[in-house]
């Protein structure tokens, strides 16, 4: 039986709305698509309601996404129909959020807040400890670290940067603009930019190289909001925006999709106009005060600007410009060079391959983006880096590894570093 795009809107029916729930017998598939019509097919589900936790448009390449019980059925009968190879990866993911968090609460009684000191990636840190790990760097090395505050969420959480030099006192270095955090869901992203300003930082003499020529500007959580409603409780594990109210159709949904909010071909593809939606571009650009502290960073920083990089999860992808349009930037091969080091460089230390190329051809059509957005403001370079997803939730290595995989990711952004030492 073959089912068409009208029908299978009708078939899966209400559209899930980003809320939070239990995940009680929701599953999380592995699809992998080896058609061109089969990888479409599946990309449409992401417009019905579907929360694709990684997606790719390449075919042979794995896309995981979660699906209800309610999807279960109908969703079945389209892969077979379609002959889509699938696998069943998580079977109950409210139970695997249960186990992470009774884990996390264990955890929390072993080693309790800290505000001193290295962090270790013992475990994820909450808003709090990671402003209050910052500004103690600042304390310790006061010639080398400075800590400025650079704005407040729409909770009023206060967002702060990290600007890290060699202390040489030159002023006018190029910049490398770093930042964490966008989508709350994706622990391991401020989990491995705090491990890279540790780097820069407690681990100078073995990098002083990769701040000779530039200072670093580092934002570890941008969207603090979400970041901490993720952090509350089972129910809101799965959330992904900021957390603003708007209303629709006599109810109230929250957040936007920051990642979509950027005034750059803003909601012309793969966004949302529907507040309820995981992918909601806002009701303007810009709606979101956290993605204003981004831009006012972006444009402040631009004429020194060489590279701007965004730490998401997951999929293991270096993605570039752009990601409104199928064409790529006429820098594009600088771009592809840069990616293509830093892919280079993790799989020659630890055998994770990561993908490169542009966030359109690679991964799919976003548009209102940061890394575009960075990209247009002037930063040669821009690169959202997608880490690996390990754990049973789909999103986040379990504690047990994060040290594995931040470790990891820092030898990415060392050698993309490197290499644009040798190239500008
Ligand atoms: O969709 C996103 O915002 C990013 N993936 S995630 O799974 N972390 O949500 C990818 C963004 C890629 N860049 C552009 N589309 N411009
Ligand atoms: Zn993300």
């Amino acid at each position: 039986m073959k089912f068409s795009l009208g029908l299978l809107v009708l078939l899966l029916g209400a559209a899930l709305v980003a809320a939070d729930r239990d995940y009680e017998g929701y599953r999380i598939y592995e699809v992998i698509p080896s058609t061109i019509d089969q990888a479409k097919l599946l990309h449409q589900l992401s417009f019905e309601g579907f929360d694709f936790l990684s997606e790719s448009r390449l075919l042979g390449h794995p896309s995981q996404v979660i699906v209800s019980p309610e999807q279960l059925e109908q969703f079945q009968q389209l892969l077979e129909a379609h002959q889509i190879d699938s696998s069943v990866v998580n079977s109950n993911l409210g139970a695997s959020i249960a186990e992470e968090f009774a884990q996390r609460q264990m955890q929390r009684l072993l080693s309790p807040i800290t505000g001193k000191g290295r962090l270790s990636n013992e475990r994820y840190y909450n808003h709090e400890e990671i402003i209050n790990y910052i500004d103690d760097l600042a304390k310790r090395y006061p010639h080398r670290v400075y800590v400025k505050t650079v704005g407040w969420s729409y909770e009023k959480r206060v967002l702060k940067t990290i600007t890290i030099t060699n202390g040489d006192g030159k002023a006018g270095k190029k910049v490398i603009f770093l930042d964490g955090g966008f989508h709350a869901r994706e622990w391991i992203s401020p989990a491995a930019v705090l491990y890279v300003i540790d780097q820069l930082v407690e681990q100078f003499e073995q990098n002083a190289h990769l701040l000779q020529d530039y200072d670093w500007v580092i934002l570890p959580l941008v969207n603090a909001d979400g970041y901490e409603h993720s952090q509350t409780g089972t129910l809101a594990r799965m959330w992904r925006k900021t957390r603003q109210p708007y209303n629709y159709a006599g109810q109230t949904c929250y957040g936007a999709d920051p990642n979509r909010n950027f005034a750059f071909h803003w909601n012309e593809e793969g966004a949302s106009s529907n507040p309820c939606s995981d992918t909601y571009a806002g009701p303007t650009a810009f709606s979101e005060p956290e993605t204003i502290v981004v831009r006012d960073l972006m444009h402040s920083l631009a004429d020194r600007g060489i590279m701007y990089l965004t730490i998401h999860s997951y999929g293991n992808y270096l993605l570039y410009p752009w990601g409104w349009t199928s064409d790529l930037p006429d820098n594009w091969e600088d771009l592809d060079a840069v990616a293509r080091t830093g892919a280079e460089a993790i799989e020659n230390a630890t055998g994770t391959v990561y993908t490169y190329g542009s966030s359109t051809n690679v991964l799919y059509i976003a548009a209102g983006a940061s890394d575009d957005y960075g990209y247009y403001a002037g930063f040669n370079v821009s690169i959202t880096m997608e880490l690996t997803g390990a754990g049973s939730i789909g999103f986040n290595p379990p504690v047990t590894r994060i040290d594995e995989f931040v470790t990891e990711t820092w030898i990415g952004i060392r050698a993309m570093a490197e290499k644009l030492l040798e190239m500008y």
